[in-house]
């Protein structure tokens, strides 16, 4: 394989399509000498095949909303590969979402599903819905539409979606709702990150971010170093920077920063309960914004138009969305001192950006290794349904720390440099991509 000649064909396939064009250069390129040393690889076509989905199914979603409008918006799902185990990932409801945006999760999707353990392919779907200022019941309402659509592609041995930006437990509430209705299938694991009384798994609404801060621990106990009074810049105030920011502080940690698409919030005194806890109610309010957070505590202030990577901090989390920290963040944040960044959302650092912190050698760690602990803790929710059992939440909370460990192992066993650093984009990249090229090759051309 020559990484160049297989991105100028897909670029021709796909013009335009920059956000998987960019993951799945970034794999290739990590994963070219591995590959190259496997001619059994080669001679399958293993990489032409697994860099394009499996199919993608698209559909028009209409509603009407409260002032009695109709409205149209696009759906997907794009099924990416099954070779280790069903369909899974998640729903994006956002204006920016688009067919390039949710392959290239997809794709990571099937990477990170690898790397868990646990036996999941990859998918992704969403909507180019916008949740900002919507109703509860104008969510509902997009919900059930959007059902009425999906429900016939998926099923809880071929394909089974969770929550993403934008789709939390209201939405996959109204999700799983008009699916039992329209199917009348009443297994409770079609979609994971349920309420706790129809199915859902303990832990599943904190697993991104707890598991995000155990492999953060454990990539700092590789480097002699712990999350005791560490200060912590995060992005983001959704779900997944809430279970972030909740472990952080439980581990010691001082989390001095949160943002929104309107500014930053800076916190020097970390959080508390309190704190943690309206992070959540901020979410629901579907403004989208974070100034308020500063409003009701008095010792944060809000900075419009500033990110979370223009504070002084040790470790930066970005936990919002994909290219959201990029080459001249990046150089500020070195500039501040930071000597850790573990990418909590799905490609959160440009490539510039990545390069930039390897190249002044600090720790840095990518999503596909740091957020599988949501996924994983959604494989989880799936045998917990398909046993009908519920585990405690120390039986979920165990299973998660062993599986964070088991993707921190893998990623030093995979990108160990002959200087002794580690490489976790090469390691996470390398460990995903044998385990799926291994299914496929034993399952032949198909
Ligand atoms: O990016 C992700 O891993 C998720 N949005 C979670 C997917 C899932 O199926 O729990």
């Amino acid at each position: 394989m020559n990484v160049n000649n297989v991105m100028a064909d897909l670029e021709r396939k796909h013009p335009g399509e920059s956000e998987y064009l960019q993951a799945v250069r970034e794999v290739l390129e990590s994963i070219e000498e591995v590959y190259n040393a496997h001619p059994e690889f080669e001679k399958a076509k293993i990489v032409e095949r697994m860099v394009e989905p499996d199919r993608i199914f698209t559909f028009r979603v209409t509603w009407v909303d409260d002032a009695g409008e109709i409205q149209t918006n696009i759906g997907y799902r794009v099924q990416f590969n099954s070779a280790i185990g069903p369909y899974k990932g998640g729903l994006r409801f956002h204006k920016a979402v688009n067919p390039s945006m949710l392959k290239f999760l997809g794709f990571e999707q099937t990477f990170k599903n690898a790397l868990t353990t646990l036996p999941m392919g990859g998918a992704k779907g969403g909507s180019d819905f916008d949740p900002t200022g919507k109703s509860d019941a104008e969510i509902m309402r997009f919900c059930q539409a959007f059902m009425l659509e999906l429900w016939r592609n998926i099923g809880v041995d071929t394909d089974v979606p969770a929550g993403d930006v934008g789709v939390g437990g209201r939405e996959i509430g109204f999700l799983n709702g008009m699916y039992q209705k329209l199917a009348r299938e009443y297994h409770t694991g079609v979609l994971t990150g349920k309420g706790m009384t129809w199915g859902g798994s303990i832990l599943r609404p904190e697993a991104t971010g707890f598991g995000a801060l155990y492999f953060v621990e454990h990539m700092l106990a590789k480097a002699g170093k712990s999350l005791e009074g560490k200060t912590i810049a995060l992005s983001g105030f959704g779900n997944v920077a809430w279970g972030a920011a909740k472990k952080a502080t439980e581990l010691g940690a001082k989390v001095i920063a949160i943002s929104g698409p309107d500014g930053v919030v800076y916190n020097p005194n970390g959080m508390t309960d309190e704190k943690i806890n309206y992070m959540l109610e901020l979410r629901a309010s579907n403004r989208n914004i974070v100034a308020p957070f500063a409003e009701k505590f008095t010792d944060a202030t809000f900075t419009p138009g500033k990110k979370a990577w223009s504070v002084k901090c040790d470790i930066a989390l970005p936990c919002a969305f994909q290219n959201e920290l990029n080459e001249a963040d990046a150089k500020e944040l070195l500039a501040n001192g930071t000597w850790c960044v573990a990418e909590v959302s799905n490609m959160g650092c440009t490539p510039e950006a990545i390069h930039t912190f390897q190249a002044a050698g600090i720790l840095f760690a990518p999503g596909k290794a740091v957020n599988a602990g949501g996924v994983a803790t959604s494989g989880l929710e799936m045998t917990q349904n398909c046993m009908h059992i519920s585990w405690s939440g120390k039986e979920v909370d165990e299973k998660l720390h062993f599986i964070m460990e088991s993707i921190h192992e893998a990623c030093v066993r995979f990108g160990q440099q002959p200087d002794g650093t580690i490489n976790y984009v090469k390691g996470a990249n390398i460990a995903g991509f044998m385990k799926v090229a291994q299914a496929m090759l034993e399952q032949g051309i198909i």
